[in-house]
């Protein structure tokens, strides 16, 4: 069939707007209408050529909301009409990861999905006789898009598309970062470092959890007022403190926190991140995503004295199991989702979605098929 999708021909290039081809469902695989996607940092971060695992020519996107149009052969857990938002983390269940209880990172495609490609070694996207890649196999910037079973959450259907979109990945990292990886208790002390969808999602999540002081960091202050809204306490802009290193001012204003968060992809940032936390206690938890060659540093000495290192990857949520609860709670009030979207946009602007995002004018674009 024929489907309109924001094709990344090659790194650093805009998006172009094309009619590609999508083949079929095969087995244990569905088609999915998408209805709505987020731009998220990792999509822009995979177009510059910065990401090791990205390949071109791709059809970008993994922030979807949609709607299940055919199923394959052997698919049981889902059906046609289903409301779905796609896994880019999926949850198989069965694998050494899904059984360990100890992680959300199952790995029974994780190979072919870092090359682009479905389960069985091949792609669904094509134009004019030329193979597309998918990308973290999801490729939602196409409106029609073939999924591995294992890699969808079946959601509520009184949930808006053009909302819940957004726990495909950002909102749900944020939350989830706070809640399943730091385990952040009542009472404590958060340093959240950079103001996008995930950093206010953070902020989202250390509410929730009943943090005491929420401290936020961003050198672009016009993400302050989302930050209050959402319950941050103390704001903090590193361009106000050009002598000072940033863990300093952290550490003076606060003794040190208990948990801090790094939603950047600034490895110089994510040393701050850990030097600003807590002696024999803080914890720092890595959410961003660095470019190829990128390392982080810092002296041993402040792991020794207590501080702990850490990352997080889709929140530690396992999205079969556990997204639709997420959804569930957006619906019951206790998610906030809608102040996130600063602009909805047709496909065909897609490109303004990625300028907005650079110049920091907006928290998450919506494009809407
Ligand atoms: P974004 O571009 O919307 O937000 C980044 C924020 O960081 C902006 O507000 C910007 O002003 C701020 N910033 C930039 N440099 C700064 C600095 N030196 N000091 C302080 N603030 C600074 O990005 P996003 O969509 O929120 O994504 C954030 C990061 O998280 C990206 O690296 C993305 O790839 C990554 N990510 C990781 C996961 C995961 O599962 N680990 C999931 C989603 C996104
Ligand atoms: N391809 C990159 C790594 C990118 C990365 O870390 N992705 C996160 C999700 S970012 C969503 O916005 C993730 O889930 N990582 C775990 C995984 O298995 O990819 C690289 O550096 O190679
Ligand atoms: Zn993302
Ligand atoms: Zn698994």
């Amino acid at each position: 069939m024929k489907s309109r999708a924001a094709v990344a021909w090659e790194a650093g290039k805009p998006l172009s707007i094309e009619e590609v081809e999508v083949a079929g469902p095969k087995a244990g695989e569905v088609l999915v209408r998408i209805v709505a996607t987020g731009v998220c940092h990792t999509d822009a971060f995979t177009l510059s050529g910065a990401d090791p695992e990205g390949l071109f020519p791709a059809i970008l996107g993994h922030e979807g909301g949609g709607i299940v149009e055919e199923v394959g052969e052997g698919v049981t857990t889902l059906a046609v009409g289903d409301h779905v938002i796609p896994l880019y983390t999926p949850e198989c269940g069965t694998c050494e990861y899904c059984r360990s209880g100890k992680t959300n990172l199952c790995q029974r495609i994780r190979a072919t999905q870092g090359q682009g490609l479905m389960p069985d070694g091949t792609s669904r996207f094509s134009k004019d006789g030329r193979t597309i890649r998918h990308y973290m196999g999801t490729s939602t910037f196409s409106e029609y898009t073939v999924l591995p079973e294992i890699a969808v959450a079946r959601i509520d259907k009184a949930a808006p598309l053009e909302k819940v979109c957004l726990l495909g990945c950002g909102i749900t990292t944020g939350i989830g970062a706070v809640l399943n990886t730091a385990k952040v208790e009542p009472g404590a002390s958060v340093a959240v470092f950079g103001l996008g969808g995930i950093g206010l999602s953070v902020v989202q999540g250390a509410v929730m959890a009943r943090a005491g002081r929420i401290v936020v960091v961003d050198t672009n202050p016009s993400k302050f007022e989302m930050a209050r809204l959402l319950g941050a306490t103390d704001f903090v802009n590193p361009k106000d403190f050009p002598d000072t290193p940033i863990q300093q001012v952290i550490v003076e204003l606060t003794g040190g926190v208990d948990y801090s968060f790094e939603c950047i992809g600034n490895v110089d940032v994510m040393r701050a991140a850990l030097e600003c936390c807590h002696k024999g206690w803080g914890e720092s938890i890595i959410i961003g995503v660095a470019g190829a060659g990128q390392e982080i540093r810092t002296r041993p000495f402040q792991l020794v004295t207590g501080r702990v290192w850490r990352g997080s990857a889709f929140g530690g949520v396992k999205g079969r199991s556990q997204l639709p609860g997420y959804v569930d709670r957006y619906l019951a009030g206790e998610i906030r989702i809608d102040e996130m979207v600063s602009q909805e946009l047709p496909l065909e602007r897609i490109n303004e979605a990625f300028h907005a995002m650079h110049e920091g004018r907006v928290i998450r674009s919506v494009i809407r098929y």
